[in-house]
This record gives structure tokens, sequence and C-alpha cells, in this order.
């Protein structure tokens, strides 16, 4: 069965800080919406900003709600990602993430291959890759992985192809596409699924999609991404990381705090500007009985 994951925001209060109520009441209106899963510490949870500390915070608050966890464990500090590998073993989780060491340009193929190498040989859990090439400026194809004990991808590409070569390399592979424009084609193209920020704000939407899908009305879930497509192209011209936390309390009806610098709230005017815009999909939605008003 393919599987929708949510890269949970994370919500910061007033003083900066993680707030955990936010935090576990969101996720458990995933969960209870259909999610599969909760991918920690991602892009769209601002991962590369969180501290060590913050990264536990995230865990230990989600779980009290729900153990469908991938946990993203990566950062430039090698002590601090595999204390959090340590860490992790206390719960019983899916899996633990990375996306590869990043910011330092060329490092060799073969370090990197050695990053990957020392979580596997250090984690209980499965250790699944995050690749998002446009955000780290490194693209760990399949070949790259190919003898590695990787047992999971997130690929964050537009480019479906590339998903498509880690099935192909790697077939007992789980391989899920990253991007909100390709949930309905990555799963009708056979991937195992899709991690899309927009589960976020939209979690009836993308499980919608999904068991459109399942039960063979594909014209259902193509129109479905239409105007989930629609909704993503207007949050991307405003700012989507910024956009999310608004997007979730227009849609899902909670405040989830607000993003933290470098990642700045949207102002006013913005906020009212999106919303303006989203207005027709809203009602749309709502016509479709996809969401109550
Ligand atoms: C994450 C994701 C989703 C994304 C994509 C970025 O960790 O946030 O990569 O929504 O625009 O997996």
């Amino acid at each position: 069965m393919p599987e929708i994951i949510s890269p949970v925001i994370t919500p910061f209060d007033k003083e900066n800080k993680i707030d955990k109520e936010k935090l576990k009441i969101h996720a458990k209106n995933l969960i209870d919406k259909g999610i599969d899963a909760l991918f920690l510490n991602g892009t769209t949870g601002l991962g590369p900003s969180l501290s060590f500390s913050e990264k536990l915070e995230n865990l230990r608050a989600v779980y009290d709600i729900t153990n469908k966890i991938i946990l993203q464990v990566g950062s430039l500090n090698m002590d601090e990602t595999l204390k959090l590998v340590k860490l992790s073993k206390d719960y019983e989780i899916i899996a633990i993430a990375s996306y590869p060491p990043y910011y330092y340009p060329r490092i060799p193929e073969k370090q990197i291959i050695k990053y990957f190498k020392v979580l596997c040989d250090h984690s209980v859990h499965p250790v699944y890759l995050y690749n998002y090439p446009t955000a780290t400026g490194k693209d760990i194809e399949a070949r790259i992985i190919k003898n590695l004990d990787i047992k999971g991808v997130k690929d964050t590409n537009e480019n479906i192809a590339h998903s498509m070569e880690y099935k192909r390399v790697k077939e007992e592979m789980k391989v899920y596409n990253g991007s909100d424009l390709l949930v309905a084609a990555s799963l009708l193209l056979g991937l195992d699924g899709s991690v899309a920020s927009s589960t976020n704000y939209l979690p009836e939407l993308l499980v919608k999609i999904k068991n459109s899908i399942i039960e063979g009305k594909i014209k259902e879930a193509l129109k479905l991404q239409k105007i989930l497509s629609e909704i993503i192209e207007t949050s991307r011209s405003f700012g989507n990381l910024s956009a999310n936390y608004v997007l979730c309390e227009y849609f899902q009806g909670y405040n989830l705090g607000k993003p933290r610098a470098p990642i700045f709230e949207l102002e006013d005017d913005e906020k009212n500007a999106l919303l303006n815009n989203l207005k027709k999909m809203k009602e749309e939605l709502i016509e479709m009985k996809i969401m109550k008003e």
C-alpha cells in the first residue's frame, strides 16, 4: 500500500522555543486524518535550523502521540548526529533519515558513502537517505548508495525519473518522492509514497488522492492533484516555509505558532494576500466535501 508521509512543521512560540503542546495537537490531527507516518526535523520542520536538543525534543513530544516516526538526524556536527542516532535506540520508530553533509563543496563521493555507512553501522533502526539536491547541493543518486544498507529514500526532486531510478537499482528499498506537485504521479508510477509539506495543512486532500488511486479513480486523483498544485504554486510565491504556518490555521483551524528566523513570519499584508488567493480553492474543496467549512 502506498503511504502519505508528513514532514511535520515545527511550531515555535514567542520566545522562539518549540511549542510542544501545539506540536502534539498537530501530530495527533495528522494521524487521526489518515497520514501514514511523520517525518521529523525535515525541511518543512526547519530541521537545518534546529539544535541537537531541539531535534530530540521534537522526537519526545511526537512520540507521546505516535511511534510512526522517521527521525531526520542529519547535521554538520557528526558527534551530535551520532548522539541522536544512539538516543533513538530507546524509541520504537520506523527509521532514521539523513541528508548528506551539505554546504561543503566538492566532498568526494567516497566520503559521502562513508557518512552513510557510519550511520548504518550505528543505527538499530533502518536508515533512510533524504536526497534534496536543490537544498543540499549534492545529488546522492541511486548508483552511489547501491551497495549501502540503506532501506529507504525520500527524493525531493521534480524529475520523477530520478526517484524511479532508486527503485530500479534497489527494488527492495522504500522510495518516496518529496514533491507536492507529484503526489498522484508518484503513487501512479508505483513508488512507495509521497512525503509532501502540504500534508501539514491539507492531510484530508492527500489521503483522498491516495485512496482515489487505490480505488482506481485516476481521473479524480488527477483533478485533486491539480487543485493541490495550484495551492502549492500560490504558497511558493510567498515563501512556502513561512506560508505553511498560515495555511495550517486557514485549512485546519488551529494555530501552529510561527517559524523562526532566518525563516521569517509572513507580514499581515502577505498573509491577507495569500489567503485571498486561496479562497476559491478552499471553496472548491468544501464543495467536493474533501473538507468542512
Ligand atoms: C521535508 C519534505 C518535503 C519537502 C518539500 C520541499 O522534509 O520538508 O522536501 O516539500 O519543498 O520532505
